[in-house]
């Protein structure tokens, strides 16, 4: 059978495809199957795709979701379903924490919870034999209308698991994407990645933390550099840093056999100045640390993370010291925030100077401990369900904060960027370059 996977751009830039359908579409393969890939531009409904999805003739329609592409899905997917019967299955972040929500809505026949590989190639071979399969009785697929499937054990290793099917990925300039780990051992309130950990912790499979060994990853960066020009690597693990043997380890074989220049995601708590310089040595150009608020309090009481400002203070001066650039990332508006503590992560960001810095409007990502004290406490909006995660505007009601605060400080940030930005300009039109952050900022 062949399972076409749509992706659904939610702005106009471009980027990286998910991950999810490379490594699906890779395993269908290896088991007989085909597979193919169609991006959907924000400005492409589904008259403009028909046509091309019916060159394709698929047997299946597979969608990767996460909350912000989710709005977008549900309307494209009822469109879909008026002019097509092929079977659509979603997958990803999103139906995993809301499935209920998601399988109610037109255009969706089948959803699958959590890792995806062993449970489509199986739904695929139940579609060709014409089985059913509203019982549950393939782990991880739920049907529409039929039993919650269990869960099946997290594939292990994960060496078993076949390279990315390239194609998926819309890769360009040989900037390459890799994903070295599943699973994240942090307990961050906010965060959709760690519910991953959470559900595999409360079903009766085994823990969902895993790692590739060095030489499965060192063979698909030599299979990648074989093929063509191989320029940039982004390791976009959750948390690259955190087993340090396997870190320095990998820097050593990275640095001897391919040194090309990479860039990471950590936390401030999971480096040291000795791994840095190793990184940097192994070619490490560009680390993104979550900093996510400037206030100690917000940090550790709401958000479940321990680190100080000093620790953030000192990683950041040691990663620009092994000359890394760090980029930093921040929330606004976390629930139980206040104005100050807001204020408080503007004048941490001053001290620390990252090379760059990404800043995003809380949102409660379903599943997330979060979104559970939002929905206990009547922080959500009766509508929150039809409400985009676009991370510009709060969508909660909040004690003491107003959405129109929380806007004030996004504006406040958006200000500090395109004042980093007429900076790096140089002398170009300064008031052309600022108008061009502003106008990014309200894309999002
Ligand atoms: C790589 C990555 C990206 C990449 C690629 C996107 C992607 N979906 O892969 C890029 C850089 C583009 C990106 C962008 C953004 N991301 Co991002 N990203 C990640 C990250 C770090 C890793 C994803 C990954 O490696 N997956 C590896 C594969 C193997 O795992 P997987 O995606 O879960 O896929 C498996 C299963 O879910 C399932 N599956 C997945 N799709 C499908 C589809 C079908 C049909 C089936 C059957 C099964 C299936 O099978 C797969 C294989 O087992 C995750 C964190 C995480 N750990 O998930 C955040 C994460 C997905 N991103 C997130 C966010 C918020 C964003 C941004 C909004 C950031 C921003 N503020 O701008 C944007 C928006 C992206 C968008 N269009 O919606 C959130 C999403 C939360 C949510 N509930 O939606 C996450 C969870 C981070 C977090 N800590 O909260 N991101
Ligand atoms: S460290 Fe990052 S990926 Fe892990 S739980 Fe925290 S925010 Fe999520």
């Amino acid at each position: 059978m062949k399972v076409l996977f749509l992706e659904l751009d939610t702005d106009g830039s471009w980027a990286v495809a998910a991950l999810g359908p490379a490594f699906l579409a890779a395993y269908l393969r290896k088991h007989g199957h085909e597979a193919s890939f169609l991006r959907v531009p924000v400005d492409r409904g589904v008259a403009d795709i028909a046509e091309d999805i019916r060159r394709e003739e698929p047997g299946l329609i597979g969608v990767s979701l996460t909350t912000r592409q989710w709005l977008r899905a549900r309307d494209l997917l009822a469109d879909l379903r008026r002019i097509s019967n092929i079977p659509v299955i979603v997958g990803g972040l999103h139906p995993t924490f809301s499935p209920e929500d998601v399988l109610a809505h037109d255009g969706i026949d089948y959803l699958c919870m959590g890792e995806g590989e062993a449970a489509l190639l199986e739904l695929v071979e139940a579609l060709e034999a014409g089985v059913a399969v509203d019982d549950g009785h393939v782990r991880n697929i739920w049907a529409k209308g039929g039993v919650r499937p269990k869960l099946r054990d997290p594939i292990e290793p994960l060496d078993s698991v076949p390279f990315m099917a390239r194609d998926m990925l819309d890769e360009r300039w040989g900037v390459r994407h890799f994903s070295t780990q599943r699973g994240c051992p942090f307990p961050c309130t906010y965060c959709a990645a760690r519910m991953y950990d959470r559900l595999y912790a409360t079903s009766d499979t085994t823990s969902y933390g895993r790692r590739r060994s060095h030489a499965n990853v060192l063979a698909e960066l030599a299979e990648l550099r074989a093929q063509g020009p191989l320029n940039y690597i982004i390791f976009l693990d959750d948390t690259f840093t955190i087993n340090h043997p396997w870190v320095r380890e990998f820097c050593k074989v990275y640095q001897r056999d391919f040194k090309i220049p990479f860039s990471l995601h950590a936390r401030v708590e999971t480096v040291n100045e000795t791994m840095l310089h190793e990184l940097a040595a192994a070619g490490c150009y560009h680390i993104v640390y979550g900093v996510e608020s400037g206030s100690e309090r917000v940090r550790r009481e709401i958000m479940k993370r321990w680190a100080t400002n000093q620790r953030f203070r000192d990683v950041f001066r040691w990663t620009k010291e092994a000359g890394i650039m760090p980029t930093a990332n921040y929330i606004i508006g976390t629930p139980g925030e206040t104005r100050a503590e807001m204020a408080e992560t503007i004048a941490l960001h001053h001290e620390l100077q990252p090379a760059d810095f990404g800043f995003f409007v809380f949102y409660p990502y379903p599943g997330t401990d979060l979104f559970l004290t939002c929905r206990e406490k009547g922080y959500l909006p009766d509508d929150y369900l039809t409400r985009p995660a676009n991370h510009r505007q709060s969508i909660l009601n909040l004690p003491g904060v107003t959405q129109a605060d929380i806007a004030a400080v996004y504006d406040q940030w958006t200000e500090i960027r395109a004042a980093a930005a007429v900076r790096r300009s140089g002398g170009a039109d300064t008031e052309a370059v600022a108008n061009d952050v502003r106008m990014a900022a309200m894309r999002g």
